[in-house]
């Protein structure tokens, strides 16, 4: 079966590919001209809306996920709008640490919404998780993409770019998303 990766974020479908590799689907990338507008107000929302539109127009399966950075001294901004908080990780990192400046709550958690959807556009599958941390005064690390330089997990005492992947997958957002998600789509009969 044809399964569709309805993302245009490098760092998510380099994750998504492999947490999708050991599933007997043929994974197919997003046609980079089609852009799904997040009119969403929630992380649910935003990736209903792209998994559902990928799929009408690719009619395939597809699968999305929307997720960002919820800050707690600034009421869980970014939120919805992380990827829209700068033009590109560092300019978002920058805005992120400007904006908290010297605060010292610096808790936080990323959070990851993911849905699978039919040829159709109807939702078949979601699937939610989030992972807890703090955002460090300045970037440590270089692997990873986005805010990950800056999130911190203290039981681990690395940020996110510190983590191998297989590492990541075990604690992040997106890994425990999956998890809850990768023997539903194994059930699936298509
Ligand atoms: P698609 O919608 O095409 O999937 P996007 O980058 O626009 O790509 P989102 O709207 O879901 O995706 O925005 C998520 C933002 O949060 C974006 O800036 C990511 O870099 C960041 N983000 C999400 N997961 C992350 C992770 O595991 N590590 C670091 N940053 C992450």
């Amino acid at each position: 079966m044809k399964l569709v990766v309805a993302t245009s974020n490098p760092g998510k479908l380099k994750e998504l590919q492999k947490y999708l590799a050991d599933l007997n689907w043929d994974l197919v990338l997003k046609p980079q001209e089609l852009e799904v507008e997040e009119t969403g107000d929630t992380f649910e929302e935003n990736a209903r809306l792209k998994a559902s539109e990928v799929a009408i127009a690719t009619n395939s399966w597809a699968i999305a996920d929307d997720s960002g950075l919820q800050v707690d001294a600034l009421n869980g901004a970014p939120g919805v709008y992380s990827a829209r908080y700068g033009a590109n990780d560092s300019g978002r990192i920058a805005r992120l640490l400007t904006e908290l400046g010297n605060e010292t709550n610096r808790g936080a958690q990323f959070a990851c919404a993911i849905a699978l959807a039919r040829p159709d556009g109807t939702i078949a599958l979601e699937s939610e998780g989030v992972c807890r941390g703090e955002i460090l005064y300045k970037t440590r690390g270089d692997g990873g993409f986005g805010y990950d330089p800056i999130f911190y997990v203290p039981h681990l005492q690395l940020t996110f770019a510190q983590m191998n992947s297989e590492l990541k997958r075990s604690v992040s957002h997106r890994g425990k998303a999956m998890e809850g998600l990768l023997p539903q789509i194994e059930k699936l009969i298509v």
